[in-house]
């Protein structure tokens, strides 16, 4: 089968790299795999398409005659000079350290490396951008060029995948550590590539949201969203409101206790991200969603009196008193030391599903609230809600809506507003992928990963202004999981689906053609460990 995604190519290379090996005498078990076109046949395949990449990168261009083999004595060499090019360095000698068992000594050049691996921030292409890359694969040398780290970063996640699963593997494998030659050329259609992992409902420990990050970043999304606050839970440490994480942190889904991140846990979480090219966007959802917060000081609600714990799902209807001035006080204090904390432009506010708040009077919270965000330097992001108050240009809102009329959203979208694309019945991962899954709400519908992957950002939104998105972001709220292992099978395969998204140009979704790539992520998220949902829908690489 011959397609523009390269099938036809990949599997010729992937003949002629079986002819290779069979000369070198590897010795490996691929018979199968030579009497026939189609992929993928070979069980624990030693060498990828250069097409094999989620998302699907703008220009493939297959070197078919040629591989990479990595070696012993193979050198990183990094581009002096830049902290960032240093520090992805040192993500990518970290993971195949590990697992190559190879020494990978990082040299800082300021020109390419004859062979090893080069990363270099200069002779990039200008149409690269800010955040692609262009990756080289030679038989002597790989080399990936950016004008950024973050660039750079984007095109190691690219390696990342082209080599075997086993380089993910957390132990010393035999190898060969093979890769398809080539040049790919690459960058994202969006700039906001987007998770949020709910914290509140169900509180997830550090180590939990890092192994996220880790898994997340091979996708290249570049904004981690924690809602950390709602109506269950309070979940990071604020100083001079401490009954917020005493009381509001010790509650959660199903009545357990709960828990929350100090300002030092938080901070580091914001790094590890950062090591992984992603931003953290922290959020407090207000003025509804609110109840841990108001349990925790009654001060905050009209009557003075705090209402009880709540732990079941869905919300108490309950909301900070917006006409009280300690309400404001409370605000700034926490919106300044999340904004203290994190270095990434957003913060978002929530501000969805108010009730017992006047319309009038909620316009006015949001727009004091967002001249909080402003004064504390940070770019304001909301649900979809928000726009109904008077935002400012450049200010966020986050589609959540299932329908592709939401006139005020589209309207504002034309006014300077920015948009967040997040569709429910498509991207929210916390949706059931059928009626038989345990886990999960439903909702929104059932959301299989094709709807994941079945819609369009720039048009979802009618009459919206389509230069108006930013981005997509694949929301996971908590109310029916507690543990990475629910967290990874309900973000995958959805969450690379919504990545694609992010990243790929529109010329290239093709539903047939990713659900072949996806197929083929399934050895590697094995050996990461990674528990995913076997949809029936994508033909699985065992
Ligand atoms: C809607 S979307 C919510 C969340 C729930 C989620 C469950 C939005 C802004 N609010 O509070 O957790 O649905 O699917």
């Amino acid at each position: 089968m011959i397609t523009a995604d390269g099938l036809g190519k990949a599997a010729a290379m992937r003949r002629h790299v079986i002819r290779t090996l069979t000369a070198l005498g590897m010795g490996l078990a691929l018979t199968a795999a030579v009497s026939t076109d189609r992929l993928p046949m070979v069980q624990a395949a030693p060498i990828a398409g250069l097409y094999d990449v989620v998302p699907r990168p703008v220009s493939v261009e297959p070197d078919t005659a040629h591989h990479h083999e990595f070696t012993a004595g193979a050198v990183i060499s990094v581009q002096s000079g830049s902290s960032g090019a240093l520090a992805d360095a040192q993500y990518l000698a970290g993971f195949l350290r590990r697992s190559t068992g190879f020494p990978l000594p990082i040299r800082q050049v300021s020109s390419a490396a004859t062979n090893g691996i080069s990363l270099l921030l200069s002779g990039a292409p200008e149409s690269v951008g800010r955040q692609g890359y262009r990756l080289t694969i030679g038989r002597a040398a790989v080399v990936i060029r950016a004008r950024t780290a973050a660039g750079l970063f984007s095109g190691i996640q690219t390696l990342h995948q082209l080599l075997p699963a086993a380089a993910d593997a957390s132990t010393k494998q035999p190898g060969p550590w093979l890769v398809p030659a080539g040049v790919i050329t690459d960058h994202p259609r969006y700039t906001y590539r987007g998770a949020m992992l709910d914290v509140a409902r169900h509180f997830f420990s550090v180590a939990t949201v890092k192994h996220y990050i880790d898994e997340i970043s091979l996708y290249k999304i570049n904004y981690l969203h924690l809602h950390l606050s709602d109506d269950q839970g309070w979940r990071i440490e604020i100083k001079g409101w401490p009954r917020l994480t005493s009381v509001g942190g010790a509650t959660e889904v199903g009545g357990g206790s709960g828990g929350f991140y100090t300002q030092t846990q938080y901070r580091g979480i914001v790094a590890y991200a950062r090591s992984r090219n992603i931003t953290v966007v922290p959020e407090i959802d207000m003025p509804g969603h609110v109840n841990a917060a108001l349990h925790s000081y009654g001060k905050l609600t009209c009557s003075c009196v705090a209402p009880p714990a709540y732990t079941k799902i869905g919300s108490p209807n309950t909301s900070l008193c917006v006409s009280k001035s300690v309400v404001y006080d409370f605000i700034n204090d926490v919106v300044g030391q999340l904004a203290g904390m994190t270095p990434g432009r957003y913060l978002h506010i929530g501000g969805d599903e108010v009730v017992g708040v006047s319309a009038d009077k909620y316009k006015t919270f949001v727009a004091k609230v967002q001249t909080i965000v402003t004064n504390h330097h940070k770019t304001m992001i909301g649900w979809d809600q928000v726009a109904a108050a008077k935002l400012s240009s450049g200010s966020v809102a986050q589609d959540w809506d299932t329908t592709h009329t939401n006139s005020r959203l589209a309207d504002v979208s034309h006014h300077g507003v920015k948009l967040i694309m997040s569709p429910a019945n498509h991207v929210y991962l916390d949706q059931k992928y059928t009626k038989q899954t345990k886990l999960g709400l439903s909702w929104a519908g059932y959301v299989e990963v094709d709807d994941a992957y079945g819609w369009n950002p720039a048009t979802y939104l009618h009459d919206g202004n389509h230069s108006a998105v930013i981005g997509v972001e694949a929301p996971l709220w908590s109310e029916t999981i507690t543990t990475l292992h629910d967290i990874q099978y309900l973000a995958f395969p959805r969450l690379p689906a919504a990545a694609e998204l992010g990243w790929s140009p529109r010329s290239t979704h093709d539903w047939t053609r990713f659900a072949h790539r996806l197929g083929l992520q399934a050895p590697r998220w094995t050996v990461m460990g990674i528990r995913f949902y076997r949809s029936p829908l994508v033909p699985w690489r065992s």
